[in-house]
C-alpha cells in the first residue's frame, strides 16, 4: 500500500461537518494528518461527504442466507424460540464453502451500505455431526477468507458454546456445531490470533455457566489487557425468567455482579434491563450492541435507549441476523422505534438544534469501533482510514449541505448514496459497487442455488 492524500468536500469530524479537508494516509491505511479548510492543491478529490465508516458490532453471517425463510405464520404463539428452530434446522445443511459464499457476500453487501468492519460473533465450529472438522478451524478460516475477499475490516469473536440452557442443561442435537471444551477453544482462539484481531464470546449466560465465563474472561486477557468480550444477555423475556429462576437475579444485574465487565466489553441486545440495571451499564463503560432490525424481527422488545443515553451509555449497531445490510435502517429504526412509543420526535438527540443523524452516526461509530478493539469510529489521525464517501449528487442528499446531508442520509429514501468506501487504506467500493461484486455475487448465487434444492 502507498500513501495517499485526498481532498474531501465535506468531511464529518466528531459531530461535526467541516469543508474542504485534506486526508492523508500512511502506508499502513492509518490517517496520517487531517487539514479541514485546506486549498485545493494537486490531491484527489473526494466529491461528497466523508463520512468515518460503521463498525458492525454483531454479525452471524451465515444468517444472511436464511434470510426471509423463518416468515411463515406457526402455531399460536410464534416466537423468537421458534426462530431459532427454523435457524438450527438451516445451518444443518451448511457446508465450509456455503459459509465462506455467504459471508463474503454479507459483508460486500455491508460494505455497500457503510459498514466498512464486522464483528463476527462465530459459533459454527464444528461439522453437522458435532464432530470437529480434520482442520478443527475450519470454518472460523473461512470466515477470515470471506472478509479477505470482502475487504471487510474483521474482528473475530470465536464462541464458547457449552450448555443449551441455564444451569448446565444439556445441548440439544441443533446445537452440537457449536460445542466446544476449553481446551478446543483455547486452540481454537490462538491459531485464529495469528491471522486476524479477536475477541471472546462467551455465547450467552444460557450457553456458559459461572466457572466457564470466568475461565473466559481469564482467557481474555491472556490475550492481552483490550481483547473484546461479547455475549449476548437478556434478549427475551423467557431469559429473564430463567436467569431469575436459576439464580435470583436478572440477567444483567448478574453479569455486572459476577464479571469483570468494563470498556472492553460488549452486552449484545442487553434489551431487558430495568432502571437500575440501565444506569449499572450506562456507568459501566461496556457498549450495548443494539441490532434493531433483528430485535424487531425476532420480537424481542425495546431497548430502553433514552434512559441509557441520558446516563452516558455507549452503544454501537449490528447486522446480527443480516435481515438488513445497512448500517442506516439500525440507525433509523433506534430513532423511530423510541418516536412510536413517546410519540414525540427527535428524542435521541436532545441538545436543541443538534442533528439527530449526525448524532446516531457519530456515536454508532465510535461505540462500534470501541467493541472492536479497531481504531477507527472517528476521523482522527492514527486511526484506519476507513472512509465512506457519500455522492453529493444522489436524490436523497442534493441540495443538503453540512449535518443536513446525515439527516437526509439517516431519515430518507431507500437507495443509498454510499459512492466508494476504503478499508484500512483500500478502496473497496468505487461508484456504489464493490470492487469484487460480481465474482462474490456468482459464489453466494451458486451456493443459494444449492440450498434451496437441499432444504
Ligand atoms: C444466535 N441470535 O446465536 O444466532 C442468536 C440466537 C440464541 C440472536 N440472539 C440463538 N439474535 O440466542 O440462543
Ligand atoms: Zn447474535
Amino acid at each position: 500500500m502507498h500513501a495517499a492524500s485526498y481532498l474531501a468536500d465535506s468531511a464529518l469530524i466528531g459531530a461535526e461537518v467541516l469543508d474542504g479537508v485534506r486526508i492523508d494516509i500512511d502506508a499502513d491505511g492509518r490517517i496520517a494528518a487531517l487539514h479541514p479548510g485546506a486549498a485545493p492543491g494537486d490531491v484527489a478529490r473526494l466529491a461528497g461527504l466523508v463520512v468515518p465508516g460503521l463498525p458492525n458490532l454483531h454479525c452471524h453471517a451465515f444468517q444472511r442466507a436464511m434470510a426471509g425463510l423463518a416468515e411463515r405464520a406457526g402455531p399460536e404463539g410464534d416466537n423468537f424460540w421458534r426462530w431459532r428452530e427454523v435457524m438450527y434446522r438451516f445451518l444443518a445443511a451448511l457446508t465450509p464453502e456455503d459459509v465462506q459464499a455467504i459471508a463474503a457476500q454479507t459483508y460486500a453487501e455491508g460494505l455497500c451500505h457503510g459498514y466498512t468492519s464486522a464483528a463476527e460473533f462465530h459459533y459454527l465450529h464444528n461439522a453437522p455431526d458435532g464432530t470437529a472438522y480434520a482442520e478443527p478451524a475450519e470454518l472460523a478460516l473461512r470466515i477470515v477468507a470471506a472478509a479477505e475477499a470482502a475487504g471487510v475490516g474483521l474482528t473475530l469473536l470465536p464462541v464458547l458454546y457449552r450448555h443449551g440452557g441455564f444451569g448446565a442443561a444439556p445441548a440439544a442435537a441443533g446445537q452440537r456445531r457449536f460445542l466446544l471444551d476449553r481446551d478446543g477453544f483455547a486452540a481454537l482462539c490462538g491459531a485464529m490470533a495469528r491471522h486476524v484481531p479477536i475477541g471472546i464470546a462467551p455465547h450467552s449466560l444460557r450457553a456458559v455457566g459461572p466457572d466457564d465465563l470466568a475461565w473466559a474472561c481469564e482467557l481474555a486477557a491472556a490475550f492481552g489487557p483490550a481483547t473484546p468480550v461479547h455475549l449476548h444477555v437478556a434478549e427475551q423475556a423467557q431469559e429473564v425468567a430463567d436467569c431469575l429462576a436459576w439464580s435470583g437475579a436478572r440477567p444483567v444485574a448478574w453479569l455486572l455482579d459476577h464479571a469483570p465487565v468494563d470498556a472492553r466489553w460488549c452486552l449484545v441486545h442487553a434489551t431487558h434491563v430495568d432502571g437500575d440495571e440501565c444506569a449499572r451499564l450506562a456507568a459501566s463503560g461496556a457498549v450495548a450492541g443494539l441490532c434493531q432490525t433483528t430485535e424487531a424481527n425476532l420480537g424481542d422488545g425495546i431497548f430502553p435507549l433514552r434512559p441509557y443515553l441520558a446516563a452516558g451509555g455507549r452503544f454501537g449497531v449490528g447486522s446480527d441476523s443480516n435481515v438488513s445490510a445497512s448500517p442506516v435502517e439500525e440507525l433509523r429504526w433506534l430513532e423511530y422505534v423510541r418516536r412510536l412509543e413517546s410519540r414525540a420526535r427527535n428524542v435521541t438527540e436532545t441538545r436543541p438544534g443538534a442533528s439527530v443523524g449526525a448524532s446516531l452516526l457519530a456515536r454508532a461509530a465510535s461505540g462500534g469501533a470501541q467493541a472492536l478493539g479497531r481504531p477507527a469510529g472517528t476521523l482522527a489521525v492514527g486511526n484506519m482510514a476507513d472512509l465512506v464517501v457519500l455522492d453529493p449528487a444522489h436524490p436523497a442528499l442534493i441540495g443538503r449541505h453540512g449535518t443536513a446531508l446525515l439527516d437526509a442520509w439517516v431519515f430518507s429514501g431507500n437507495t443509498t448514496p454510499v459512492a466508494h468506501v476504503m478499508v484500512g487504506g483500500t478502496w473497496v467500493v468505487r461508484n456504489g459497487a464493490h470492487v469484487r461484486g460480481p465474482a462474490i455475487a456468482a459464489s453466494f448465487a451458486r451456493t443459494m442455488r444449492r440450498l434451496a434444492a437441499a432444504l
